[in-house]
């Protein structure tokens, strides 16, 4: 049994599917809210952790570097990027009390955390302000003594003091109930790295010679004659605009405005050049990668495309330490509103184009692989663009809300 899922307001497992979507328990004025911290075990003490101070960055990074989520073999461990968590957890109208510490109280050593961020989502025709939820993280050394239970319970009061009652998360663990769940697969750019670290092997049908010409990217990007080049700050309104068209297609979705897709696409870029070359030199520290096409006749951003890095500690080869991974992240195109025959063809045609560009800067930019989930328009490329299938899976959670569980997070056919 689930002694604490159990009592939380999530559907439980094997439930039957709800008539109507909504709150499973009813939200509350702040002032009803539980005013006290929940107790620790007496040797720690809660810290909210400040994000924008270096030091205190610092120590989040080293805890998650050392304790976060490693892989089914603990052959790989994410090591998130301090620029990526001051991303990741600092978007528009963040709250610093999301950010929740645990610290030994002698020695103040950060040794447990849980993090929440304000996103506005649609799931299926609701629109909900929730909290997503994520870097839920407790020392090796603390494991199993029921840290984690008192980490949620804490960030939960935390969201309920702002009116938030609602959650989302994702975790590769199933608990009371994914709502949806989405496969990993590999796209391998940097293959005798990948073979040498075990995390693919040539087959033995095959050449390792062979498996390198097989996975060889182009030089530079196809459509960059078509106007491809990096989003700057004066795309942000038309993709805004192409953001929430395009995501319509799907049944949970954030909803993102101007100062979210700044941020999303635009922050955390690093330092270096910017401008129709910026592909061919990657810039240090840079977190997330996004390139439009802009019609040179009409000026219309018709496509844009985004992945974000993500590397891996490699725990056990004695030749590298850090696997360099991309992330598909979101991307969108015009071609998925024309209609008539063979539109599905065309979309599947352009999103192969435009992700396959997103490869080739991924390359140039020294990625060992990108990583991309079985979401969105994804399935119909991946298999062409030789992603393989890996053995990850991503669940996907909602807190306190009822809905039937989606399909692949697709609008178009809500059945699992
Ligand atoms: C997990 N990932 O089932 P039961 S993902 C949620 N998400 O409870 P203990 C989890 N619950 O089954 P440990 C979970 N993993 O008895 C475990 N649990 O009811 C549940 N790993 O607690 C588990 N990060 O403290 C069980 O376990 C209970 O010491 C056991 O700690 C767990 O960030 C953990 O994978 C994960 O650091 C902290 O193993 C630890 O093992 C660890 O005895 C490596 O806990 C890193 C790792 C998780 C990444 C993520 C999303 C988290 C979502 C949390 C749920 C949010 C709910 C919404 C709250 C806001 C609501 C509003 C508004
Ligand atoms: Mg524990």
């Amino acid at each position: 049994g689930h002694k604490f899922w159990s009592t939380q307001p999530v559907p439980q497992l094997g439930e039957a599917p709800p008539e109507a979507d909504g709150p499973i328990e009813p939200s509350k004025p702040a002032s009803e809210v539980r005013q006290d911290p929940y107790p620790l075990p007496k040797e720690f003490t809660w810290s909210f952790l400040d994000i924008n101070d270096t030091a205190e960055l610092r120590e989040l990074y080293e805890l998650l570097s050392a304790n976060y989520v490693e892989d089914d073999d603990e052959s790989f461990r994410f090591q998130y990027s301090a620029e990526f968590l001051s991303w990741a957890l600092k978007p528009p109208g963040y709250h610093k009390e999301w950010h929740v510490g645990v610290r030994v109280s002698s020695s103040r050593k950060l040794v447990a955390f849980i993090s929440a961020v304000p996103v506005q989502i649609r799931v299926r025709d609701h629109v909900l302000n929730v909290s997503e939820v994520n870097y839920l993280c407790v020392h090796k050394k603390l494991r199993s003594k029921r840290l984690a239970p008192v980490l949620i319970k804490e960030v939960t009061r935390q969201c309920n003091l702002k009116g938030v009652f609602q959650a989302l998360y994702t975790a590769g663990v199933v608990i009371p109930t994914p709502v949806s769940s989405a496969q990993y697969y590999h796209r391998c750019i940097n293959i005798p790295k990948l073979v040498d670290v075990r995390f693919t092997s040539v087959p033995s049908t095959m050449t390792l010679a062979r498996m390198i010409r097989l996975h060889k990217l182009s030089e530079k990007p196809r459509l960059l004659d078509q106007g491809l080049r990096e989003m700057e700050e004066r795309d942000v309104p038309q993709v805004v605009d192409l953001f929430e068209r395009y995501m319509k297609r799907f049944s949970m979705v954030p909803i993102y405005n101007e100062a979210d897709v700044a941020h999303q696409f635009l922050s955390g870029r690093g330092e270096g050049p910017r401008g129709s070359d910026s592909w061919k030199t990657p810039r240090d520290g840079q977190v997330v990668w996004t390139y439009v096409v802009e019609n040179p006749k009409t000026n219309k951003i018709t496509d844009y495309v985004s992945f974000y890095s993500l590397p891996s500690t490699i725990m056990r080869s004695t030749k590298h330490n850090l696997l360099n991974a991309a992330y598909l992240y979101y991307y969108a195109t015009e071609v998925a509103f024309e209609d008539g025959a063979e539109a599905s063809g065309r979309l599947k045609k352009r999103l192969e184009e435009l992700i396959t560009d997103a490869l080739v800067i991924a390359d140039r930019a020294k990625f060992d692989v990108m990583n991309a989930l079985t979401l969105m328009d994804n399935v119909p490329f991946l298999q062409d663009l030789k992603f393989g299938q890996g053995d990850g899976i991503l669940n996907f959670y909602l807190y306190n809300w009822r809905t039937a569980p989606l399909a692949g997070l697709r609008a178009t056919s809500d059945t699992p």
